[in-house]
């Protein structure tokens, strides 16, 4: 059993011997009532109505004597402030009779100075008794999710005291990729908003931020090897951009969420903003014999647009440090090259007759080739994979198009074909509807299309995007909250447990009012109130 070996409360030693009291714990506790107060619902969770009043003067969160991260992980010790301001909001308001408590939590390998990547791993255990919580993760990461939940589990009363009940978790992801997009091209989000979903992310324990940072209208990243892109095509080159000060801190707020950050640069379609700051990159479209001023896609004929691509991509490599990189690839239209006399006589030069996705994929592979030799893991939007089956099988593929019917046959192909993939057709959030519309977000099946077991593993997870025409930082955190609560829930959660939306609607709902407590502004779900509203 859990033995504590000193009184003082710096330091003291604890003994987490953990599977064999988590088995003696559960069993213990069976029979007893099933918790609603965790969004994300946990695998596997138990508590009793026996409730201990916490009293914020003498709550602490400590490392376990075993634990391999000590004080000085910046992660954790980061995590534990932040985590005690979100449990005791109104800190004044504390129950004065209440015992001493600490939250020991003890990792069991794995350093606290890297960053979150594809391998880590989540999971983590929690056995709350009198006095003490006892957090056991694998990893720093699997212990932010745990702080996480902990503080989901305490709950104030009418007087404002503070409770926590008598609780066993063992949790762990059902998918290891939980992703948001979001895109600063179509209107920039200033870093406070980014920093502030990152902030709702980790409440959701999504663990991926996805970067549109580009695309068509803007290009709001600022280039050190090629300052013009964002002088040129940002909307502003001062007041909007992403200044590589901005970028290490969404970086470094990411990382201290256990959050990963992947941008996308997506090529060679939506580069109309490219163009205005890398003269010659685009391809000139033609009327007739004469160029007509427009542009279309990146020039795949030009070794110069290789070049440029080499070295946009040095760069990033050197500014992002996870393992991923998103290439794009989607939505390339073949008119503008279909009307240049060079790319036409490239065209016949390669043999690729009058079949542009010859020519797309000619440009895909050098690009893939760019990123691979960098050591990248790439995304590629599905477009790729339906006109060019020879992608390199360690690329993960991004589904994004098409009714459940049609994205099921596109998962079940690509998976059959080695694919790691991706799912993000039915979490569109950036479409509206009148109504309960979380509804359909919340009843999706990742895994409902056929292929054997091995293919389903091949799902890594899932991706909520939200597209810019009609967003900004006004309406961003509405839009978002709580509907991509609910995909967080079917990325995290056992979907036996977690599928009827009526008996989701009571814990979405508290979620949700608690995410308003946290200052996010998520939007109703429907007809109530919340305890505390937000001000
Ligand atoms: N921008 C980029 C977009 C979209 C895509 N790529 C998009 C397409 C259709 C819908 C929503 C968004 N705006 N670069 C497709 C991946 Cl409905």
């Amino acid at each position: 059993m859990l033995t504590r070996t000193c009184h003082s409360m710096r330091g003291c030693k604890f003994n987490t011997a953990v599977p064999a009291l988590f088995l003696f714990a559960l069993l213990a506790l069976h029979r007893m009532q099933v918790a609603q107060g965790v969004w994300p619902m946990p695998q596997k969770m138990i508590q009793s109505s026996e409730n201990y009043p916490l009293n914020p003067q003498k709550f602490s969160f400590q490392y376990a004597e075993d634990s391999v991260a000590q004080i000085g992980c910046s992660v954790l010790d980061l995590a534990f402030k932040r985590y005690f301001k979100l449990i005791f909001p109104d800190y004044s308001r504390g129950n004065d009779a209440g015992e001493p408590f600490s939250v020991v939590v003890s990792v069991q390998s794995g350093g606290c100075d890297g960053y979150p990547d594809e391998d880590s791993k989540e999971n983590y255990q929690m056995l709350i008794s009198e006095g003490q919580g006892v957090l056991v993760a694998e990893t720093v990461w699997g212990a932010l999710r745990g702080l996480e939940t902990f503080s989901q589990l305490v709950y104030q009363d009418d007087y404002g005291a503070y409770y926590v009940n008598q609780t066993v978790i063992v949790d762990y992801p059902r998918f290891p990729f939980r992703g948001i997009l979001l895109d600063t091209s179509r209107h920039f989000i200033p870093v406070q908003a980014i920093l502030e979903t990152l902030d709702a992310m980790a409440y959701n324990k999504f663990n991926v931020f996805h970067w549109h940072i580009v695309d068509d209208p803007s290009f709001p990243y600022q280039s050190y090897s090629f300052p013009d892109l964002s002088d040129k095509g940002a909307f502003h080159r001062f007041t909007h951009v992403y200044t590589q000060t901005d970028i290490h801190r969404v970086i470094s707020h990411a990382r201290l969420r256990g959050i990963r950050v992947i941008p996308e640069f997506d090529s060679p379609g939506h580069t109309q903003s490219w163009g205005k700051g890398q003269p010659g990159l685009l391809t000139p479209c033609y009327n007739g014999k004469t160029p007509s001023g427009t542009f279309g896609p990146v020039d795949p004929t030009l070794t110069s647009s290789y070049h440029f691509m080499a070295r946009l991509f040095k760069e990033v490599n050197a500014v992002f440090p996870d393992s991923y990189i998103h290439l794009g690839g989607d939505e390339v239209t073949f008119f503008c090259w279909n009307s240049n006399p060079q790319v036409q006589a490239f065209m016949e030069k390669m043999g690729f007759g009058h079949d542009f996705t010859k020519l797309e994929s000619f440009y895909i592979e050098k690009i893939l080739n760019i990123t691979v030799a960098l050591n990248k893991t790439a995304v590629l939007w599905q477009d790729v994979f339906d006109y060019h089956e020879n992608i390199p099988k360690d690329t993960v593929l991004h589904v994004w198009k098409g009714t459940a019917q049609e994205y099921n046959e596109e998962m079940s192909k690509m998976t059959k074909a080695g694919y790691r993939v991706l799912l993000a057709a039915p979490w569109y959030l950036n479409h509206i509807s009148y109504g309960q519309d979380w509804h359909d977000a919340y009843t999706v099946k990742p895994l409902n299309f056929s292929g054997t077991e091995k293919q389903k593993k091949l799902v890594i997870g899932g991706e909520v995007c939200m597209w810019g025409e009609y967003v900004d930082a006004t309406n961003l955190m509405p839009r978002l909250w709580p509907r991509a609560s609910a995909v967080a829930e079917r990325l995290w959660s056992d979907e036996e447990q977690t599928f009827n939306v009526s008996e989701a609607y009571p814990r979405l709902a508290e979620f949700r009012c608690r995410l308003v407590r946290r200052g996010i502004q998520a939007e109703p779900l429907f007809v109530g109130y919340c305890k505390h509203e937000y001000q």
